[in-house]
């Protein structure tokens, strides 16, 4: 009984015809609104013995799609969407439009950058593919220096002599291969080195390097010019301590510590417990460093510093795992959106 009105229906559905969409309308709500006739005959569905259940439910379903597809292929015979009932409403308002956020490492360089323009440094940048004299020579790593090795340093197949820079101080170079002092600059960049990638390290990194060249500067300037960066970056309580070290390329040369801004120097697991962690390199421009870029060691003094921007940034937000900086994982990089 019910099947035969099925039937019935499924014929009447696939001859319907319409030339205007108010006739389209009328269709639709005589065959699918929640008056209509296929609603009608859900009602009858219920006093379906249980047994025919199964098929008469199936030959609905499908009686319900032929119906759909019928007013819809109406509604695109007449051509388009464009009136107002159409499936499209050209009224409702857009999805708003997410706006990416900037890598923590960028909110971290930038901030930086933003603290030494303020001390009158500018912004120099350089190639990340430099050839040895740039990287190593001119910076007076000896012939013979470990981080010339195969094991540290990416060579460039063929080219003995080109390399990916391993540090940035490459950049300083070539600003005093091309300017006399003064010079105050800042030396942002990627680098890289032939590491085994783990939570602790990656083959890539990034840096900031000073370098400031003048008549008459000492390691005074250097200290308070790194205290007034520890404090703006770090906070106004901040500490700052400096201990002996050896770099290449600065004599004498420093290693400063921050008081442990997770702990606030009491101690912690980050600073193992000495309420100090290691933020930058520094020191006073080796006097050959500077004759082997132009500059008259007689005349001129220098000091320069460099720091990983990944540790940093570590200290700043807690980041555990330095393979979060580079995998792109947005559920990260969504965290930093309030420091956008
Ligand atoms: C560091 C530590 C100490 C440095 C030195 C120079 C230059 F160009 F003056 F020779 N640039 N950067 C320097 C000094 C870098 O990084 C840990």
């Amino acid at each position: 009984m019910i099947l035969e009105k099925i039937k019935e229906l499924q014929q009447r559905v696939e001859g319907l015809q319409a030339t205007t969409a108010d006739e389209i309308e009328k269709l639709r709500i005589q065959y699918l609104s929640k008056k209509g006739e296929l609603s009608a005959l859900m009602n009858e569905f219920r006093n379906v013995p249980a047994e025919q259940k199964k098929e008469v439910g199936m030959r609905i379903n499908e009686l319900k799609q032929k119906a759909f597809d019928k007013i819809n292929s109406l509604r695109e015979a007449l051509g388009g969407n464009n009136d107002a009932d159409s499936a499209i409403d050209i009224t409702r308002t857009a999805y708003p439009i997410r706006l990416g956020t900037r890598h923590p490492l960028t909110l971290v360089k930038n901030e930086i950058i933003d603290i030494f323009s303020r001390l009158g440094f500018s912004l120099a940048e350089g190639p990340e593919i430099e050839d040895d004299w740039h990287v190593f020579s001119s910076m007076n790593f000896a012939d013979d220096h470990p981080a010339r090795d195969m094991q540290d340093t990416f060579f460039i197949e063929a080219h003995p002599d080109i390399i990916l820079r391993t540090h940035t101080s490459s950049v300083q170079s070539r600003v005093m291969e091309r300017q006399q002092p003064p010079i105050r600059v800042i030396c942002p960049g990627r680098v890289y080195r032939n590491e085994a990638i783990s939570a602790r390290a990656h083959c890539f990194f990034h840096q900031v390097e000073g370098l400031y060249v003048d008549q008459d500067v000492s390691f005074t300037d250097l200290k308070q010019v790194l205290l007034l960066f520890a404090k703006e970056l770090f906070g106004p309580d901040t500490k700052i301590r400096l201990r002996p070290s050896y770099f290449p390329f600065t004599e004498p040369s420093a290693e400063m510590d921050i008081s442990c801004n997770i702990c606030g120097g009491v101690g912690c697991g980050f600073c193992k417990h000495t309420g100090w962690v290691e933020i930058l390199g520094c020191g006073m421009v080796h006097p050959r460093v500077l004759e082997l870029n132009g500059i008259d060691s007689t005349k001129y003094k220098g000091y320069a510093f460099g720091m990983g921007i990944e540790r940093i940034t570590n200290l700043k937000y807690q980041v555990s795992d330095l393979r979060l900086f580079s995998e792109n994982d947005v559920r990260f990089l969504e965290e930093f959106e309030a420091a956008n």
